[in-house]
């Protein structure tokens, strides 16, 4: 035994040289870091000209140098995301209000000290990873939290709702709403027949339909964007107590959206809209963050809820149940490499920690199995959670071993539990501990593939949420309702839609129907229909004041561009108080001229351009302000790129501000025009009017900064006739 131990004891003195000599071949490898090489180490020479037999000769096959850098480039690619492949993620951290303890044991609910690493990644759900982010789209809203109970995901969505209720139909409403098989179109698009066939014969489909077809769906940022969790998941606490709790984020910048039309031409000028927005914020210091809300539901309470809470396509109404706000999301950090981070974390449904367990919800169930199955394919196998962006940060242990691509070296003979090799203690189960405990549950029933008749109202949320809508919201409906239909060749496919539509609301599907070339909406058609049930339950409440974005306005300005439009002869003092106080408010001003370089004021100096109004047009900006100076005004009238960035800002609602002669462009645009084409005093919502002395006296400040703080003027009533 004694030999042994020496023994023992000598082979640790002769690992630890060794250790100490593969640190010191670390250390100056790290020194000479700057050199180029070989994935091997091998330093490399020449990184511009591949092995030749001459120098006009063939390339030889013995290139290894050659050989390792073009087999790793054609490795490069791993397959996208199914679906929500186009993603955009940030690292961050979370920080709980108040204790939950009295629902739940979740460590990372406990304590308002205790900060949580967060990474966070946003994405659409129908389009490529190449797609374009403003299409429009319900968008993935995907939580990583590195706990030091394990990691938690928490892996959601724009919107409550979801098109199905079996996670059976998934993969068919993916197929539906993807490219369609034969020609590979149209990308990122609902717009097309095998959708709306799809959606068509799934009246189940309809309340989300609701919400895609609203301006949920083009949202103006990650950061103005609500999260939902969708399903019921449950909270449980020391005592074993289970309540059903709905998950929500609230984003503290107010919730906010595109015009569509906007959304579309900036879908083309800038692919990466969102993208850039989210980098742009966090890299300029303006950290976004929103507010995590649960409604807990008091145990056996949920019965009286009025729908089934296990129905993916119900939401709980705030007014039912309030929202309480319980903690504090907040994103601070960019990724440094995009593929290692965003592409290659692995969210899970089933990744839990303790206190926090699933519903029976019939979607959510399938999405357990079907998570970790895309992560073994995308990533290449059994070990994706070594990958850095997936480790937690806990210790983890467990004897799963090999595998492709394992990092972990395992030590020792022992490779299962129950042993006694390995002093019997190590990775032992603790049954006393405080691990994961699944909330005990009767289930005591016969195995059936039917589904609950408490699933079976279709529509009267649909029609909850219509009725919440305010006036222009419920126009932008239409309007993208009529617009996808359009684009649906089929007529009996959009008499099937307008059909169902008419058992939300009749007038809805009337106005749907009408430019569409087909018939009247006829709900007893759609009632006919294979698959249709409506066996309605009443709606508890006319309206709920959340579904509706008007009811969420800004309260400021904080990240809202602003563009200055300027040419030669601008009046820099005519502005200048209002831009100081915009940029004090956080909004980012920039001139934007017909091209870079500077333009030279009406006293002669000089003032910078940032933009030109080809490379970033007026959908890339908030709100506009046309500075006074008569020869600059002039210079702008002549410029069609200038009269169609203030008449297309106007189009999409835009707050736009005029100053001293800045008001004879609008009204050479025909804006703020009385009937004897005299300038009014009242111009459309959102116009600002003024003169410099108001400018100076800080009047117009206050009264900009108020209009770029609601955002959007959509009451604006004529903007269908603006030619832009
Ligand atoms: Fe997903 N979903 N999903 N899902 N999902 C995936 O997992 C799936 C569902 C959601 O940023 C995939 O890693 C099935 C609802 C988000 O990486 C895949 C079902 C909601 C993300 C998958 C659902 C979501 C995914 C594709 C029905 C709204 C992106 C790549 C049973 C709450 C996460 C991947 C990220 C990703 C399957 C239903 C949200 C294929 C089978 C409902 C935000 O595994």
């Amino acid at each position: 035994m004694l030999t042994t131990k020496r023994k023992v004891a000598g082979s640790a003195k002769n690992n630890d040289s060794a250790k100490n000599k593969l640190h010191q071949l670390e250390s100056s490898r790290e020194e000479s870091s700057n050199l180029l090489t070989t994935n091997q180490g091998l330093q490399i020479t020449d990184n511009h000209n591949s092995l030749k037999a001459g120098p006009r000769g063939p390339t030889l096959m013995e290139d290894f140098i050659l050989r390792e850098k073009l087999a790793h480039f054609a490795h490069e690619r791993i397959p996208e995301r199914a679906v929500y492949a186009r993603g955009s993620g940030a690292h961050g951290f979370f920080k709980p209000y108040k204790s939950m303890a009295p629902y739940t044991t979740a460590g990372f609910l406990q304590d308002p000290g205790v900060e949580t690493p967060v990474f966070v990644r946003f994405s659409t759900t129908t389009g490529q990873a190449g797609s374009a982010d403003t299409v429009r789209d319900a968008r993935g809203f995907a939580v990583k939290f590195y706990t030091q109970e394990g990691n938690y995901d928490l892996v959601g969505c724009s919107m409550p709702v979801f098109f199905v209720q079996d996670a059976i139909k998934f993969p068919d409403l993916m197929h539906a709403l993807k490219p369609e098989p034969n020609c590979g179109m149209p990308q990122a698009s609902t717009g097309h027949d095998t959708f709306w066939d799809f959606a068509s014969l799934m009246p189940e489909s309809t309340h989300m339909l609701m919400w895609t077809m609203s301006d949920r769906a083009i949202p103006r940022s990650f950061r103005m964007m609500e999260g939902f969790g969708v399903h019921a998941f449950k909270f449980i606490n020391a005592g074993g107590d289970a309540h059903f709790v709905k998950f929500h984020w609230k984003p503290k910048l107010g919730v906010h959206a595109l015009a569509w039309d906007e959304a579309q031409k900036i879908a083309g000028k800038d692919p990466d809209f969102h993208r850039r927005d989210l980098w742009e914020a966090i890299e300029s210091g303006h950290f976004p963050e929103w507010e995590l809300g649960v409604q807990i539901i008091d145990a056996g309470k949920e019965g009286e809820l009025g729908f089934d809470i296990l129905d993916p396509t119900k939401l709980i109404p705030e007014s039912q149940v309030p929202v309480q706000l319980i903690g504090r999301l907040t994103l601070n950090r960019n990724p440094d490499n995009f593929f290692a981070e965003t592409e290659q974390i692995a969210f899970n449904p089933g990744h839990l920690v303790p206190g926090i367990d699933f519903s029976n919800d019939p979607l959510l169930q399938g999405r357990l199995f079907a998570y970790s199955e895309t992560q073994r394919s995308r990533l290449g196998g059994a070990n994706f959670h070594e990958i850095p962006i997936n480790r937690s940060v806990c210790p983890m242990h467990n004897f799963q071993r090999d595998g492709t691509h394992r990092q972990t070296i395992l030590k020792g003979r022992v490779a299962y539990e129950p042993n006694t090799l390995g002093n019997g203690s190590e990775f032992r189960i603790d049954g006393a501990a405080q691990g994961f405990k699944e909330s005990p549950e009767v289930t005591d029933s016969s195995k059936s593939r039917g589904r609950s008749p408490s699933f079976d109202d279709h529509f009267s949320q649909a029609t909850l949420f219509w009725n919440s809508q305010s006036n222009a919201e419920k126009d932008h409906i239409v309007a993208a309702f009529r617009f996808e239909l359009s684009r649906v060749e089929q007529v009996n496919i959009r008499q099937r839609v307008v059909d169902n539509l008419a058992h939300v609301d009749m007038k809805l599907a009337s106005r749907v129907a009408a430019p569409l070339g087909i018939g009247t909406p006829d709900p007893k058609a759609a009632a006919g229909r294979l698959g249709f049930r409506d066996h309605r339950i009443a709606n508890k409440l006319d309206e709920e004041p959340s579904l509706r974005m008007a009811s969420k306005p800004g309260t400021h300005v904080k990240t809202r561009r602003v563009a200055v439009l300027v040419a030669d002869g601008v009046e820099p003092a005519s502005v200048k108080r209002l831009m100081l106080d915009l940029a004090s408010a956080g909004a980012v001003c920039k001139t934007v001229s017909h091209q870079l370089g500077s333009v030279s004021t009406a006293g002669g100096r000089q003032m910078p351009v940032d933009h030109t109004f080809c490379t970033m047009p007026s959908v890339m900006f908030d709100a506009v302000i046309v500075p006074g100076g008569a020869p600059h005004i002039e210079a702008l009238r002549g410029m069609g790129s200038a009269m169609h960035f203030v008449m297309e800002a106007y189009k999409h609602c835009k707050p736009i501000c005029a100053i001293n002669e800045g008001v004879e462009l609008f009204a050479a645009l025909g804006f703020a025009l009385g009937k004897n084409l005299e300038v009014v005093a009242t111009p459309a919502a959102g116009m600002v009017i003024a003169d410099s002395r108001k400018v100076i006296d800080g009047q117009v400040s206050q009264d900009f900064i108020a209009a770029v703080a609601l955002h959007r003027h959509w009451e604006r009533l004529d903007v269908e006739g603006i030619a832009a």
